[in-house]
């Protein structure tokens, strides 16, 4: 409601991405296959090390020189990374500078696999660039599976870490952390390409008295309902999060009308699904709160947009809530005429 206004906070740091986007993570994957990707220059070094890491339980990926192994590591995402660090063309260095570079490869762990000529200057400057680990060639078996399984044991832990510093606990659903960033990202993505996108405000009506009747307990259990609903109505490239406490948002790449539309089949559905509770069933009302970039707001950051969307849910909960309000500038007078949207 109106009076969120200023407590919005840009977050400070990127935080990457990991999932896709409209819904948080599954689970991390413990228990299951760790996945090796080989990379060397020798056809005789990937089958070996292959063949002893499946009769060990493990699956392995091979690659020949650097250029294959970026491209496998891009497309296979493998759990822990092997890389030579001397090979014609583009180096073990070079790839590993190349990897950590990008957002899907560079939370792989990689284990740099050096020759006995290896120098100190070397080692450092593989950890240097990212690398978790090393090993001398020729290998011990047992020790190369053991630091393979602790960077995949680093790696799940590491992933699970960053799906929940994304994830509602309650809800599953993205958090107001992850919403905050990815609304900041995609605005500056439709200033780029000139493209609208909405901001959708949910609230839902009157629900301190589910607590009130029901107990918190209860009304949690409506929370994640409520959650999986908004879930399973969303398209797959909305971002869904929990905003806090019984608020919801929404955001779409998308016009005025797409986010008019897109939250009217949401408070229809919600209207027409009665949850359960206690054994007994309850119907739940949402108010809307639509704004969009540019024609709510040509100019602005994720802060203004929000406070529009807000304003428009003041007036959503003030007209009889179990309703959408789309953003008009008449609903705070004392701001002046209407700006205009620069090219619409
Ligand atoms: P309105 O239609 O004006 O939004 O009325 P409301 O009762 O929904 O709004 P109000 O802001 O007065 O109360 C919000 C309620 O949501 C109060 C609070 O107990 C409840 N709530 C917030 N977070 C949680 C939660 O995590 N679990 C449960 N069970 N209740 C929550
Ligand atoms: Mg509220
Ligand atoms: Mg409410």
């Amino acid at each position: 409601m109106a009076k969120r206004q200023g407590r919005v906070q840009p977050p400070q740091t990127p935080e990457p991405s990991v999932a896709p986007a409209g819904r948080a993570p599954e689970p991390e994957r413990i228990g299951e296959t760790v996945r090796v990707l080989i990379i060397d220059d020798e056809p005789n070094v990937i089958q070996s090390l292959g063949d002893i890491l499946k009769t060990h339980g493990m699956e392995s990926l091979g690659a020949l020189y650097g250029e294959e192994g970026i491209r496998l590591a891009t497309e296979e995402s493998p759990d822990v990374i092997l890389l030579d660090s001397r090979m014609p063309g583009i180096s073990g260095f070079d790839v590993c500078t190349i990897l950590k570079q990008e957002e899907h490869t560079r939370h792989i762990p990689i284990i740099f696999l050096t020759g006995r000529d290896i120098t100190e200057e070397n080692v450092v400057r593989g950890l240097e660039l990212g690398a978790y680990d090393y090993i001398t060639k020729p290998y011990r078996v047992a020790e190369l599976l053991s630091r393979i399984r602790v960077m995949a044991r680093i790696k799940f832990a590491e992933q699970r870490a960053r799906e929940l510093s994304v994830t509602d606990e309650l809800t599953g659903l993205y958090n107001r952390r992850f919403l905050l960033q990815r609304l900041e990202e995609e605005l500056s993505r439709a200033r780029r390409y000139r493209l609208p996108l909405t901001c959708v405000l949910i609230d839902l009506d009157n629900f301190k008295r589910v607590n009130d009747d029901h107990g918190h307990q209860a009304g949690d259990h409506v929370l994640r309902q409520v959650g999986q609903l908004l879930r399973h109505e969303c398209r797959k490239e909305d971002i869904l999060a929990r905003y806090g406490g019984e608020e919801f948002t929404v955001v779409l790449s998308g016009d005025e009308q797409d986010g008019r539309g897109a939250s009217e089949r949401l408070r229809h559905r919600l209207e027409t699904s009665p949850l359960t509770m206690d054994g007994a069933t309850v119907t739940i009302t949402a108010s809307f709160g639509v704004a969009c970039y540019p024609t709510h707001m040509p100019e602005g950051d994720l802060s203004a947009l929000l406070h529009l969307a807000d304003v428009a849910l003041y007036q959503a909960k003030r007209a009889g809530r179990n309703r959408v309000v789309t953003y008009s500038r008449d609903f705070e007078p004392d701001k002046g005429p209407e700006p205009q949207a620069q090219g619409s």
